[in-house]
């Protein structure tokens, strides 16, 4: 088996500040989130920003200004930026802070969704803002919109600056949505494929949904021939993982996806989720890839091509 790759989804826009004290919110505490995960063994780190007054999700370039040069600088970590931003937001805004910086690495969605947070209003009550309670309990009526126009419009705007992708897939559908985008050439190999389990409004978090994602994968893209993540939400994070990874996935964890760390405890950090499942790795005689085995394996284009980061 080859090395597997740690993603390290440090801050999101699932959670709000409530829900936990160690969700990282100003540019500083995302800064040393991502740089614990990077020395604990993440070899990507994928970056949302929040207001750091407020911990609103933004998109602001001007706020990510203020912690992807440090991050650049402390360590040696694939830099991957969203641009699914919230499903509050627009395209365009979703857009602008990986046409500002250039990254290795991009997300881009693979399809329009439900992304339904009510749910957590049933663990959470209290709200240091005002902005947190709407935020979840209107997630009903959002539609996470990735048409095939907007889909191809980041593929393009993003492929020609050098960034390369972190094709997210929730669902079934979205497998054969990024194997349509392959088909007419604007997905090119090697394809970084994170399939998403566990998400209300995407598929479940069962163990045959795992197989039957990694199945149709198998089938469209030909075995060998993508990169396959799994990513769990919630408190099914780890076993996710580690079930992927024993049939040769690579993994993304952090605090984006889940708050979790020991059963029933919060993470204390992004860097202590890493280190969890560092051990998982390590136990099945797997050897982690370093960022550079990454920039080989995927085909990135390197740190120093980063536009405006430093
Ligand atoms: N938190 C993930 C399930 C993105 O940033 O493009 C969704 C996500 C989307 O990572
Ligand atoms: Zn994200």
């Amino acid at each position: 088996m080859g090395k597997v790759i740690i993603t390290c989804a440090v801050t999101g826009a699932v959670h709000t500040p409530s829900m936990s004290p160690y969700l990282p919110q100003t540019p500083d505490e995302i800064a040393q989130a991502a740089i614990d995960a990077a020395e604990a063994g993440a070899a990507i780190v994928h970056l949302h920003a929040r207001d750091p007054e407020t911990g609103v999700p933004s998109q602001d370039p001007a706020i990510f200004a203020r912690f992807l040069p440090r991050i650049a600088q402390e360590c040696d970590a694939v830099i991957n930026i969203t641009t699914g931003g919230a499903p509050t937001m627009t395209i365009e805004e979703r857009l602008r802070p990986a046409t500002t910086f250039k990254p290795e690495i991009a997300s881009l969605n693979m399809g329009s969704m439900n992304f339904v947070l009510y749910e957590m209003l049933n663990r959470f009550k209290e709200f240091k803002y005002d902005w947190e309670e709407p935020y979840l309990r209107t997630s009903d009526q959002n539609i996470f919109r990735n048409t095939y126009r907007d889909i191809e419009h980041i593929l393009r705007t993003c492929g020609d600056q050098g960034t390369r992708f972190e094709i997210e897939c929730y669902d079934v559908s979205h497998l054969y949505t990024a194997a349509h985008f392959r088909d007419r050439g604007l997905l090119t190999g090697p394809i970084f494929l994170q399939t998403v389990f566990g998400i209300r409004g995407g598929i479940g978090a069962h163990y045959e949904d795992i197989a039957m994602m990694k199945r149709t994968a198998d089938r469209l893209f030909g075995a060998d021939d993508y990169v396959w993540s799994v990513l769990g939400g919630g408190r099914n994070q780890m076993s996710i993982a580690t079930i992927s990874a024993a049939l040769g996935g690579n993994v993304r964890v952090g605090l984006e996806d889940s708050l979790w760390g020991e059963p029933g405890k919060l993470a204390r950090s992004n860097a202590e989720q890493v280190r969890r499942i560092r051990t998982v790795l390590e136990a099945l005689s797997l050897e982690i890839a370093t960022p550079d085995d990454v920039r080989g394996m995927l085909k990135l284009k390197g740190s120093s091509d980063v536009g405006a980061m430093m």
